[in-house]
């Protein structure tokens, strides 16, 4: 697959993994590693082959310890606009892949990198998963989607107290509140992730995806309108072979084979 500068992107039997690859600065989000993050993932939307997307953080540190504050701190509001562009239309790109994605936060998520983690549709965390949003004392807000998604992940009143405090939280109490899917030991962390994504594999791709399409354009809905979205959505299932394929499966005892 296409090299980056500072990310990493490897296409294992289906699994696309992009790893955030700046362990020196705990993989801060500079504009450049944005860039590669947006490159990557427009690879990862035009190869027919990927089938989950997984992202973490290279080192043993962080998965993202957030925006890069050294290049922030001088920025005119122009640029600081443009920088706003840039990772919110990254983050939203990764957030409306086709395919799922799997956030394994393997240690700092901290304000861009915990938004990083919010795009994706299901994060998995070691005990090492430190996750929070600081921006409040740095004297800015969430500005990568943090306000929209942690609440609607969390909840209004667990995500204003997060975002109010700055607090980072454990792995343990991310868990408890449904940011983190799975909390498992360090080293079981890529292990877990892999069976997770090998899990989603064996259904029918196009049914997975028609599933994410439907949770994430319902939820910004009046229920009524959802549901017959998720119905729309439904009905197109029989007009392709996987739902003969899965059914007949189960009709006869065997195991589908989607294409
Ligand atoms: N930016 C730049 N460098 C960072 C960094 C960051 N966010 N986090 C860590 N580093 C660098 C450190 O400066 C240090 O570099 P050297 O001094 O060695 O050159 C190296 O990584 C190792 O970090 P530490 O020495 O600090 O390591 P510790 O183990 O002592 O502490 C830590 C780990 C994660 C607790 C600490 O590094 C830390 O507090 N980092 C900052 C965390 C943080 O506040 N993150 C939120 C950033 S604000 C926007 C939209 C969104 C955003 C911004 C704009 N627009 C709409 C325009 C997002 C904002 C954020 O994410």
């Amino acid at each position: 697959m296409t090299e980056f500068n500072t990310v990493l992107l490897e296409n294992n039997a289906g699994i696309a993994t992009l790893t955030i690859n700046q362990p020196k600065s705990l993989n801060a989000l500079s504009s450049e590693v944005l860039s590669d993050i947006s490159a990557a993932v427009d690879a990862v939307a035009a190869d027919t082959s990927a089938r989950v997307l997984v992202i973490t953080g290279a080192g043993d540190k962080a998965f993202v310890a957030g925006a890069n504050i050294k290049e922030m701190l001088p920025l005119s509001p122009e640029e600081g606009e443009a920088l706003s562009k840039l990772g919110n239309d990254t983050f939203s790109k990764i957030a409306n892949l086709a395919i799922p994605s799997i956030a394994a936060v393997n240690g700092f998520a901290l304000g861009g990198g915990s938004e990083l983690a919010l795009s994706a549709d299901i994060r998995i965390g070691s005990t090492a998963a430190r996750l929070g949003q600081p921006e409040v004392g740095l004297g800015i807000i969430p500005g990568f989607g943090g306000t929209q998604r942690l609440s609607r992940i969390v909840g209004i009143a667990k995500a204003k107290e997060l975002i109010y405090t700055g607090k980072v939280i454990k792995a343990d109490e991310a868990l408890s509140i449904g940011l983190l899917n799975q909390v498992v030991e360090v080293e079981e962390l890529a292990e877990t992730v892999e069976k997770l994504a090998k899990a989603i594999m064996k259904q029918a791709p196009n049914s997975v995806a028609a599933s994410k399409e439907a949770i994430d354009k319902g939820i910004e809905m009046p229920l009524a309108d959802a549901l017959t979205l998720e119905a729309k959505y439904f009905g197109e299932q029989f007009a392709h072979e996987n739902q003969t394929i899965g059914m007949t499966a189960f009709v006869e005892k065997g195991k589908p084979e989607f294409k």
